[in-house]
């Protein structure tokens, strides 16, 4: 940190979010490149997503060994993942001695959210404000904010005349909630409702659950990992972690077997039957076309449906868990644990909302139609305000003038998803535009880290004191985006993805579908062009004894 006549602390790098985006930032920027680096976090902890997320059956939905760093071989070969699907308390066990072994913590001020961010053109730097009245300058801002990490809240009539506890899964009290004996209401079925409702099931009263949008869901399979799998995993780390680096999604899952024209459907079908008993998220992949053909997907949708019929003993509560309103795949595809066989429990039942709405809330619990169900408590499953959520939350003031939110007003674009013309010197880590959302998250965010250490390394060595993504580059991006994403089956479902799950919020779909593989080689020849679709501009503007002067190049 340097400070000059201004009070304010000067470093580097400022990074928002101490999630795993933002201890790898710290780590390499500091470790790496001798930077000052300043972290601001909302938590009282870090572990971003996996510190807010502590409802009832929270885990990860890919395996162990692939959601985990990959860059530090000692971090690799001590820590013992001990489920194939991680829960919660684990994953934020190991992103807390991931920091410790990185030494982190001293760089992170907890409990402080970030609300102002305004970049000063005289100087090329960002002076960031925060609630608790801290404020910092740096060359660079880095938001580390995460893809899940506001969570959409309803507003139904009503809700706060409800006499209960209402609960939003995205952020669960950090003492638990004891469900015994209690009336419990779920509203959502999303990947949280899907893991939630089970484990709640096991412990509440009597359970109902209201759905809006039935789901697809393929079994998990979880299970302990054995000290010899872990061995051999940990021996071949190395191969495992460059191959899933060069995959399309940043993770090993099983390949198509053909597309459906080319297949014997009863070849496919049998793969299905084998990958339902536990392949998770390639279960709905057996069809290589499964995204792009609608032959493909009702062939999958099918199978999954008949399933639920298979494991639903009564054929009315099975027909209303039957999805029909998207294409399988094209929302997340929840892996889970007891899902569908919850509803055979007695204490158990299934509201549909999907033609009757959720009236209002009752002072007892919530109406729907001409009925009233009483709860003791509320559980709201229903998802977040994703990927440009957390940064529409920010005042970011750029150029001119320029406010993120207001120039994304009408759906966002950035370069790569890591810069936005009109905000230099800004990297989004996981922004809109970024494959992030449909990868292993974690190898979205080691590429991100990785590509903007190396270009901050170089825009100092070259004195380059401000780098803005050009309006040419950023449009042609955005448009690439969304050509490859009309390409595919992701534009007919309502999801996150498309930002239509707010009231409000532009359709506009928020992630790169070409792959992880392909999106690393372009960032690659990008770098090798002189980061190409940057403009840059140098210290010589920059007025001796200014803030920014004292951060250095
Ligand atoms: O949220 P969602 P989520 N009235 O948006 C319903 C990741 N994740 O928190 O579909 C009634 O998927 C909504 O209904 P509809 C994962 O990437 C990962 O479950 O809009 N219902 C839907 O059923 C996932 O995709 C893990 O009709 C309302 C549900 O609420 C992402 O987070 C675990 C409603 C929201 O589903 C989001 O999942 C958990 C309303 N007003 C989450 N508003 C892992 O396994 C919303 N709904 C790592």
């Amino acid at each position: 940190m340097s400070s000059t006549s201004d009070p304010t602390p000067t470093y580097d790098v400022v990074v928002i979010g101490a999630g795993f985006a933002g201890i790898y930032l710290v780590h390499k920027l500091r470790d790496e490149l001798g930077l000052d680096v300043k972290v601001f976090e909302r938590g009282a902890g870090i572990g971003g997503t996996w510190y807010w997320n502590r409802y009832p059956g929270a885990r990860c939905d890919l395996e162990s060994d692939a959601y985990s760093l990959s860059f530090n071989d000692e971090i690799e070969q001590e820590w013992d993942w001990t489920e194939r699907y991680a829960s919660q308390p684990e994953i934020l066990r190991y992103i807390n001695f991931v920091a410790d072994k990185l030494d982190v913590r001293g760089n992170i001020e907890l409990n402080s959210t970030v609300t102002r961010a305004v970049f000063d053109e005289d100087t090329d730097t960002w002076t960031v404000s925060c609630d608790t009245g801290a404020s910092a300058k740096a060359r660079y801002l880095m938001t580390a904010t995460g893809i899940l990490s506001v969570p959409s809240m309803p507003t139904f009539e009503g809700m706060e005349t409800f006499e209960g506890r209402i609960y939003h899964t995205g952020d669960w009290p950090h003492e638990g909630v004891d469900f015994a004996g209690k009336r419990v209401a779920v509203i959502g079925t999303g990947s949280s409702g899907i893991q939630s409702i089970p484990v709640i099931a096991e412990q509440a009263a009597q359970l109902t659950v209201f759905q809006r949008t039935a789901t697809f869901t393929v079994p998990a399979a979880n299970r302990p990992v054995t000290e010899n799998e872990r061995n051999a995993t940990k021996r071949s780390y190395k191969q495992l972690r460059e191959q899933m680096r060069r995959s399309q999604v940043g993770v090993l899952l099983d390949a198509g077997i053909g597309n459906f024209a080319d297949v014997d459907l009863r070849v496919a079908r049998g793969e299905l039957e084998r990958r339902w008993r536990g392949a998770g998220m390639s279960t709905a992949m057996v069809l290589s076309d499964n995204l792009r053909s609608i032959e493909a997907n009702e062939f999958t949708s099918q199978f999954v449906r008949d399933k639920i019929h298979e494991i639903v003993d009564d054929p009315a509560v099975a027909r209303m868990l039957e999805p029909h309103d998207y294409p399988i795949g094209t929302k997340r595809l929840p892996i889970d644990t007891n899902y569908y066989d919850t509803f055979n429990r007695e204490h158990v039942r299934l509201v549909s909302i999907r033609d009757t709405p959720i009236t209002r809330f009752s002072p007892a619990g919530i109406v729907v139609g001409d009925t009233e169900y009483e709860f003791d408590a509320i559980v709201l499953a229903t998802g977040f305000d994703a990927s440009t959520g957390a940064l529409d939350r920010i005042h970011i003031e750029g150029i001119d003038g320029r406010i993120m939110r207001e120039q994304w007003r009408d759906g966002a674009e950035s370069y790569l998803g890591l810069a936005s013309p009109g905000f230099p010197n800004l990297f989004t880590v996981t922004g809109p535009g970024s494959p992030a959302i449909l990868t292993n998250v974690i190898g979205s965010i080691e590429h991100h880290v990785e590509w903007i250490a190396e270009y901050i390394a170089y825009l100092r060595a070259e004195g380059i004191t401000r780098t803005e993504a050009t309006t040419e580059a950023t449009e042609a991006w955005t448009a690439h985006v969304a050509e490859l994403a009309s390409m595919t089956l992701y534009p007919r479902a309502a999801s996150w993805y498309m930002g239509a799950n707010i009231p409000g919020k532009p359709r506009v779909f928020l992630a790169y579908i070409g792959g992880l593989h392909n999106y690393r080689d372009r960032c690659e020849r990008i770098a090798a062009d002189g980061y190409l679709g940057f403009a840059h501009a140098d210290r010589a503007r920059i007025p001796a004894g200014s803030a920014a002067a004292a951060a250095g190049s």
